[in-house]
């Protein structure tokens, strides 16, 4: 069984061996958890985004993921990972899926065993939180990803009800 814990709180307090990030494609902060990620990294954080090979302005593609150092958290990586806008995208659910995907993958590339993971695309791009919930767990449940230990810090009671009704749900 996979070890999924679900915590109500700021993901940048989390001691994990990576934090993921819900960035954009350009991969320098932004508002949200990327600007709270980058705020407590410090400009370190900044500096390895920077060194990211970027292709016409864009750092990570849709529904991808990057690797970096992390600066001054209590992490050895920092996995920027960019979801769908739920409003312009025909198919979001793919791409919010895949985006978990290659955050876990590259998780799994760089020997890391502890993750902390926000719920990527709920705020600023607007995805619906019950079925980015069903998208989210669906990948980490996954028996590829079994050897992680992944705790999703999803901000207020409200959104940590919904994951964890989902949670529940799927993996009786
Ligand atoms: N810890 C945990 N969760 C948080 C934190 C935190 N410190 N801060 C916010 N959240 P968002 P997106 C929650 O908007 O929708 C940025 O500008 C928040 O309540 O951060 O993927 C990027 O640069 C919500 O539930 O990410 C991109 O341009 C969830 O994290 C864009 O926003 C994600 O909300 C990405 O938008």
């Amino acid at each position: 069984m996979n070890a999924i814990f679900l915590v109500n709180g700021d993901i940048t307090k989390a001691n994990v061996d990576a934090i993921v990030n819900a960035a954009n494609t350009r991969m320098l902060g932004g508002g949200g958890v990327d600007g709270a990620i980058h705020r407590a990294a410090g400009p370190e954080l900044l500096r390895a985004c920077y060194a990211v090979e970027e292709m016409n302005g864009a750092r990570c593609p849709w529904g991808d993921a990057r690797i970096t150092s992390a600066g001054n958290l209590n992490a050895r990586f920092v996995i920027h990972a960019v979801g769908p806008i739920y409003d312009k995208f025909a198919d979001p659910r793919a791409v919010l899926e895949s985006a978990y995907q290659r955050s876990l993958d590259l998780a799994l590339e760089n020997g890391c065993q502890s993750l902390a993971l926000p719920a990527i695309s709920c705020g600023v791009f607007g995805y619906p939180p019950h079925e980015a919930a069903e998208v989210a767990l669906a990948v980490c449940l996954r028996e590829k990803y079994q050897k992680l230990t992944m705790h999703f810090y999803l901000f207020g009671d409200e959104m940590l009800a919904i994951w964890q009704q989902v949670l529940d749900k799927t993996a009786q």
